[in-house]
C-alpha cells in the first residue's frame, strides 16, 4: 500500500541527498536519509561528473528509504541542468562531461555559424551560456561521439533510466537544452534539430512534471526494500524548477532568488519575454512546472565562495567558510566590488588571484585579507542579484515588492542582508531545501496527497516554513530617523 510519503532525489552540483518528503493537507516535512558529497573528477580528458558514485550514493538512500517506509507512493529526481550522458542502446559512452570543462566554449562559434545567437533566442529564449546543451552537442560532435550515440539523456533522465528502464526527457530540464520550442505545450524542435545537424534520434519521448516515467525495476524493488513497481514521477527535474515550486510566494509582486552554487535571479511569468532587450540583458526563458516560465539570469552564486575555501585548503586545511563570514561580517571599510558575472570565474581554480586581477585591471582595491575577499564576493553577489531583480522587473513588467532567496545561500545572513540593502527590498530567506520541496510537492500531487495550483503547494510551504525577514538598510534608517 502507498502511504503519505514520497522520496525525492535531488543532486547539486557540490552534494546530493536522498529525502523523505511527509505531505498531507496541513503537512510538508523533509527527513534526510542519505546525504553525499559530488565531487567532480579531473581527466586529461577534461572534467566529469562521477555518475557512477552518484547512482550508488542514490541506490543507498533508496535503501535507507526502503528500510524506513518501504510503501512510499514515490520517487522523483531533479539535478542540475544541461549535462547528459550519451548511450548507444543501454550502454553507456563515456564519462558525462562537467559543464564548466572548457570545451564547450571553443564550440560556441561553430554553432552560431549555423544559426546565429539572434535567431537561437527567438527561437529557445535561453540566455546565452557556453555549456548550454546544444554548444555540448558541438563539441561532441567535434569529437565524432555523435557518430556512434543514438540517445542522450540529461542527468535526471540518466538516473530514471537507469532504475526503471525507460528512457524519457522531462520537459523543464529538456528546456535548458536548447532544444525545445517555446508556447504551448512544449515539443522537441525539429527544424532547429536539423538545423544544427543533430540526429533527431538522441531525442526521448518528453514526459511532464507529473506524469510517469516508470516503475522501480523488480531487482532494485528487491535491493531497496521498496514496494515492487514503486512509481518513478517526473518533477521539475531541473533542480531550478523545483525549487522555483517551493518559493513561498504569497505575493505575486515577489522575485526569487534560487541560491546556491549558482544564483538564479529571477521571476515567474505564464509568457517568455523575447524582446531585444532581454536578449542584451541575456535574460532566460526556462521551462517551469505548470507550464510557468523561469524568466531569470545566472548569476554566479556561492561557487564563489566554495571555490575560493578550496584554493585557500590547499595551503592550510583548516580554513573552513563560516568563520570566514562572521570575519566578513566584522569589515568595516569599503571592499571592492566586483562584476561577480566576469566569465574569468566559470572554470575551477584559484578564484581570490582572479577578483584581485579584477581589481588591479578596474582600479579597485585589492582585498588584503581571507575576510575582506570574502567580504568582497558577499558584496559583489549582493549587488548582482539586485541588479539583476531590477532587471527582471524592467524587461518583464513586473512589479516586485519582495525578494524570496532560498536555498543553501539562504542561510548566508550577511548576503541576504546585504542583497535587501542593495536592492531596497525587503528580502525573506528560506527554506533552505527548496529543491527537494518543490520535488516532493509535484509527486505529491501526482499522487493525490494534496491538489491545486502552484500557488496552493507554496501557501503549504509557507505555513510550514516560516522564512526570516531582512529589512533594507534605507527602510530601517528611515524609520528610526
Ligand atoms: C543550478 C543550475 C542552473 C543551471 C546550472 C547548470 O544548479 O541547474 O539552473 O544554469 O545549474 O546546470
Amino acid at each position: 500500500m502507498a502511504n503519505g510519503t514520497v522520496a525525492a532525489v535531488d543532486l547539486g552540483a557540490t552534494s546530493g541527498r536522498v529525502m523523505l518528503g511527509h505531505v498531507g493537507p496541513d503537512e510538508l516535512r523533509l527527513e534526510a536519509v542519505n546525504r553525499f558529497p559530488n565531487t567532480p573528477v579531473q581527466t586529461p580528458g577534461g572534467l566529469h561528473w562521477d555518475v557512477l558514485g552518484l547512482y550508488q550514493s542514490v541506490l543507498e538512500g533508496l535503501g535507507q528509504a526502503g528500510r524506513l517506509q518501504p510503501g512510499l507512493a514515490s520517487i522523483g529526481i531533479d539535478s542540475w541542468a544541461v549535462d547528459y550522458g550519451l548511450l548507444r542502446g543501454d550502454r553507456l559512452l563515456g564519462v558525462p562531461f562537467h559543464y564548466r570543462d572548457p570545451r564547450n566554449t571553443a564550440a560556441v562559434p561553430a554553432v552560431h555559424e549555423r544559426v546565429p545567437f539572434a535567431e537561437l533566442y527567438a527561437e529557445n529564449g535561453l540566455q546565452f551560456l557556453p555549456f548550454n546543451t546544444l554548444y555540448q552537442f558541438e563539441a561532441e560532435r567535434a569529437a565524432g561521439l555523435l557518430d556512434v550515440a543514438d540517445r542522450a539523456l540529461l542527468v535526471p533522465d540518466l538516473i530514471a533510466f537507469w532504475l526503471t528502464g525507460a528512457q524519457r526527457a522531462e520537459s523543464t530540464n529538456a528546456s535548458t537544452t536548447g532544444l525545445l520550442t517555446l508556447g504551448g505545450e512544449p515539443r522537441w524542435n525539429d527544424s532547429l534539430i536539423e538545423l544544427l545537424g543533430l540526429p533527431r534520434g538522441l531525442f526521448p519521448e518528453l514526459v511532464q512534471p507529473g506524469e510517469l516515467i516508470g516503475t522501480l525495476l523488480p531487482r532494485l524493488a528487491a535491493s531497496t526494500g521498496l514496494r515492487a513497481s514503486t512509481p518513478i514521477i517526473a518533477v521539475g527535474s531541473h533542480d531550478t524548477a523545483s525549487a522555483v515550486v517551493a518559493v513561498p510566494m504569497t505575493d505575486p509582486d515577489a522575485a526569487y532568488i534560487s541560491c546556491g552554487t549558482w544564483g538564479l535571479v529571477g521571476v515567474e511569468l505564464e509568457r517568455p519575454v523575447l524582446t531585444e532587450a532581454s536578449r542584451a540583458a541575456n535574460f532566460t526563458n526556462e521551462g517551469g512546472v505548470d507550464g510557468r516560465v523561469r524568466f531569470l539570469h545566472n548569476v554566479m552564486g556561492t561557487w564563489l565562495l566554495s571555490e575560493s575555501v578550496r584554493t585557500w585548503q590547499q595551503a592550510d586545511p583548516s580554513v573552513s567558510l563560516l568563520p570566514l563570514v562572521a570575519a566578513a561580517e566584522a569589515v568595516t571599510g569599503p571592499v571592492a566590488v566586483f562584476d561577480a558575472n566576469d566569465p574569468r570565474f566559470m572554470e575551477p581554480g584559484d578564484i581570490p588571484s582572479r577578483i584581485a586581477a579584477w581589481c588591479t585591471e578596474h582600479g579597485q582595491p585589492v582585498p588584503a585579507s581571507q575576510a575582506e575577499f570574502v567580504r568582497s564576493i558577499i558584496e559583489s553577489l549582493a549587488e548582482a542579484f539586485a541588479r539583476a531583480v531590477r532587471a527582471a522587473s524592467d524587461l518583464s513588467g513586473k512589479t516586485v515588492r519582495t525578494i524570496h532567496i532560498v536555498g543553501g545561500g539562504s542561510q548566508n545572513a550577511l548576503l541576504c542582508q546585504l542583497t535587501a540593502d542593495h536592492a531596497g527590498v525587503p528580502v525573506q530567506a528560506g527554506p533552505v531545501e527548496a529543491t527537494a520541496l518543490g520535488n516532493v510537492l509535484v509527486q505529491a500531487r501526482a499522487a493525490g496527497l494534496v491538489s491545486g495550483d502552484l500557488e496552493s503547494l507554496r501557501a503549504l510551504v509557507a505555513a510550514n516554513f516560516e522564512p526570516l525577514h531582512y529589512t533594507p538598510r534605507s527602510q530601517r534608517d528611515a524609520r528610526r530617523g
